[in-house]
């Protein structure tokens, strides 16, 4: 039984000091990592499920989820934006390509309909059923048109596998279900129509062409039953997926912006390692003045001298870090930097005095770092090592040393500023193109395959709920409320804590996240 005493003490709040604030954690002047410090855990009151991560990712345009992959070669190209949108994020495309390249990506995305194939393999009458398996080896679908773009007929599985060793040198002519006789849908369509359409002609794929008879995509009734539901998905006022791209500041990117801006980019990131620049100031201002309709990242920026620049020309929001990237030397080559959890801190308090919110970009390697970042007061965390090695990010897998990797590199490392279109690359680490000696700032590396985006971004997702509810918030917003006022308590780890906090004293383990 508790007595009277014990419980008027038992409920006044009078604690010894117990835990730091984020303002006296980071009064030191030490720049402290994202594993330097813990959050202490708070009072739960509610399920991991009712917690609300909608964040701004920048002053116009607000996310379901506060995750945002990075623009480099190796991470964010369309398949990767298109699964980080339907995933309630947002992909950045890298500009270490063409424009035009850019552009069409941009484009990919933004024309992405739910459930209808994009590309649908295309091949000439006069192809042979061995071209089939070269254009598509695990052959789900196989349409031919003639070059001209019509849709002249469509052969499946169902045409060939039977007999697929006599007729490996057959023309497609005499085996593929001819136009008059296909079921096909008007470009425009909902997916909900076309599927009764399917459900209607017990047809299995549905080609959907344009009033000339274009082929634009088809569904398939397989593919349809994978489909799930994406309620968090990332979408414009138009029903369109939200994509974002990132460009340089010369002269040039003027036109690599005109083509974005035609593609319906919604953002784009202004990608330099050290944005605190008059080249920075001046584009900021341009693209206010010409696109207002798209959102301007501007960075990076680590101090809260850099952030005064940017946003007073304008910037909708600010992407942080420098030299805290897995791939990066920044650090040990420039000795410019900071440590990433002081920098978010930092520059996101003074950020939220004009409303800007912050992006916390780079060394990023757990669901724990992200929750740190969003608890420092970022709104949003960039991406690379995290993603890379999935399905969707670019490029092909191989396999070292018997394990299955995929290529991750830095944008500064000597093999992105040397390939062919590099030239985003060398203009984010300011180096001219014709430089004789290049001075790396990252490595090329690789990566173990991850799986699908579509697993590991709703583990990311999860892991953001419950790491909440045990910080005893509903939200970010009120994570990020707790922080500035106080409420919020933080510790620092010594060497021997962030042991402890890890695996320790086993003789083998396995960690399987998810
Ligand atoms: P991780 O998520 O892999 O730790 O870091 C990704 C971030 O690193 C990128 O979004 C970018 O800001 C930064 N970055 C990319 N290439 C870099 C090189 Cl070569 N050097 C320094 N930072 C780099």
């Amino acid at each position: 039984m508790v007595s009277h005493e014990d419980l008027s003490l038992i409920n006044s709040d009078n604690f010894e000091a117990d835990g730091l604030t984020a303002h006296q954690l980071f009064g030191s002047g030490d720049g402290l990592t994202y594993n330097d410090f813990l959050v202490l855990p708070g009072y739960i009151d509610f399920s991991a499920d009712q917690v609300r991560i909608t964040t701004q990712l920048t002053k116009g345009i607000q996310l379901n989820t506060p995750l945002v992959s990075s623009p480099m070669d190796t991470v964010t190209e369309s398949d990767m934006a298109i699964a980080m949108a339907l995933c309630g994020g947002i992909g950045i495309i890298h500009h270490n390509c063409t424009a035009e390249f850019q552009s069409q990506e941009v484009v990919k995305v933004k024309k992405y309909k739910h459930g209808f194939i994009r590309d649908p393999v295309c091949l000439t009458p006069t192809h042979l059923v061995r071209d089939v398996l070269k254009a598509s080896p695990e052959f789900r679908l196989q349409i031919r048109e003639n070059w001209g773009g019509k849709l002249l007929g469509i052969v499946t599985s169902r045409d060939i596998d039977f007999k697929m060793k006599e007729i490996m040198d057959e023309p497609l002519e005499g085996l593929m279900t001819n136009f008059a006789d296909l079921t096909t849908a008007y470009d425009g369509i909902s997916l909900e129509d076309a599927v009764k359409v399917m459900e209607k002609t017990k047809k299995g794929k549905l080609p959907i062409i344009d009033k000339e008879g274009h082929l634009i995509s088809l569904i398939s009734r397989t593919d349809i039953k994978k489909q799930r539901d994406y309620p968090l998905a990332s979408k414009d006022a138009n029903d369109q997926l939200l994509v974002g791209a990132a460009i340089g500041t010369r002269d040039h990117d003027k036109e690599r912006l005109a083509r974005l801006a035609e593609a319906g980019v919604d953002v784009v990131v202004l990608d330099s390692s050290q944005g605190n620049s008059i080249y920075q100031i001046n584009m900021i201002q341009f693209i206010k003045k010409t696109y207002p309709q798209i959102q301007v990242i501007a960075g990076n920026v680590v101090s809260q001298k850099q952030a005064q620049n940017l946003i007073k020309a304008g910037a909708d929001a600010l992407r942080v870090g420098m030299g805290s990237g897995s791939i990066c030397i920044t650090q040990e080559v420039m000795a410019c930097g900071r440590p990433q959890a002081t920098a978010v801190y930092k520059v996101s308090n003074y950020a939220r005095k004009f409303n800007v919110p912050t992006i916390a970009d780079g060394g990023i390697t757990s669901v724990g770092h992200i929750l740190k970042a969003l608890a420092l007061g970022a709104s949003g965390c960039m991406m690379g090592s995290m993603l890379a090695g999935t399905t969707e990010a670019p490029g092909e897998y191989y396999y070292s040393n018997g394990v299955r990797v995929k290529k991750y590199r830095g944008m500064g490392s000597i093999d992105a500023m040397e390939s062919k279109d590099g030239e985003g690359s060398r203009q984010r680490y300011f180096q001219s193109d014709n430089e004789n000696v290049r001075v790396a700032q990252g490595v090329s590396g690789a990566i173990v395959d991850k799986g699908s985006i579509h697993r590991f971004v709703p583990y990311l997702v999860n892991g953001i709920r419950y790491g909440c509810q045990d910080m005893g918030v509903r939200s970010l917003e009120q994570l990020k409320e707790q922080m500035y006022t106080g409420v919020l308590k933080f510790e620092k780890r010594t060497a021997s804590a962030q042991i402890e906090g890890g695996v320790h004293g086993l003789y083998s383990f396995e960690k399987k996240l998810f």
